[in-house]
């Protein structure tokens, strides 16, 4: 078996940071739900193999927003970095694919303060609500050729390593399609 490797779900809160770990599982591990207010406040790890590598899903509460009280936010980040520090790491930035927010227009410049100026190397962007694509006909490569260009800059720094998931269908393909993505950040590392 190899491994073990931290995989971690970043992003703003309602983007679907829980319910990509309950995917990742395929059965809820995770409290996710439609609300006003974060749901999150803690960060959870819980741990799986994936075609014989040993996973640590790491979830957190949105630990980047401005609005958080700075003494939440430092100790959110302090938990994080620490449960981060044991084994090497994904980042996966979590998405909503139909809404790109001014606050997450930035969102790598604060990746880079919490966990390094490197941490794009490190990151893949996830896409959730992949249905709205579905519907719209467009594929993540055409969404991708016309998103707006700060959204396209953060695919760039991170290498275009981009995954579309539907989070509201049970399809494993996904969850490979991640893996693989996986598996070339830690090559990558490995050469690195
Ligand atoms: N249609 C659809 N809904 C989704 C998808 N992913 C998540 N959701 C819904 O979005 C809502 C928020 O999801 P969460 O997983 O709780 O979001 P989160 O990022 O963990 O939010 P916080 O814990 O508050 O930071 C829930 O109602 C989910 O069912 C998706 O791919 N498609
Ligand atoms: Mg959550």
């Amino acid at each position: 078996m190899n491994g073990p490797v931290n995989l971690v779900l970043l992003g703003t809160t309602g983007n679907g940071k829980s319910t990509t770990g309950n995917t990742i599982f395929g059965n809820k591990r995770f409290l996710s739900k439609c609300s006003s207010k974060p749901v999150t406040t803690e960060c959870q790890v819980e741990e799986t193999t994936i075609n014989g590598l040993h996973v640590r899903v790491i979830d957190t509460p949105d630990m980047l927003d401005e609005d958080i009280k700075p003494s939440v936010r430092d100790k959110r980040v302090k938990k994080c970095v620490e449960l981060c520090e044991s084994y090497p790491c994904v980042f996966v930035l979590v998405m909503q694919v139909s809404r790109f927010t001014d606050g997450e227009r930035d969102i790598l410049k604060k990746l880079k303060n919490t966990f390094g100026r490197k941490v794009n190397e490190q990151t893949i962007i996830l896409f959730t609500h992949g249905n709205d694509l579905h519907w719209a006909e467009m594929s993540l490569k055409m969404f991708l050729h016309e998103c707006q260009p700060d959204l396209r800059e953060i695919v760039e720094m991170c290498s275009s390593r981009c995954v579309l998931f539907e989070n509201k269908v049970s399809d494993t393909g996904q969850v490979e399609d991640l893996m693989r993505k996986v598996e070339e950040v830690l090559r990558d590392k490995r050469k690195a």
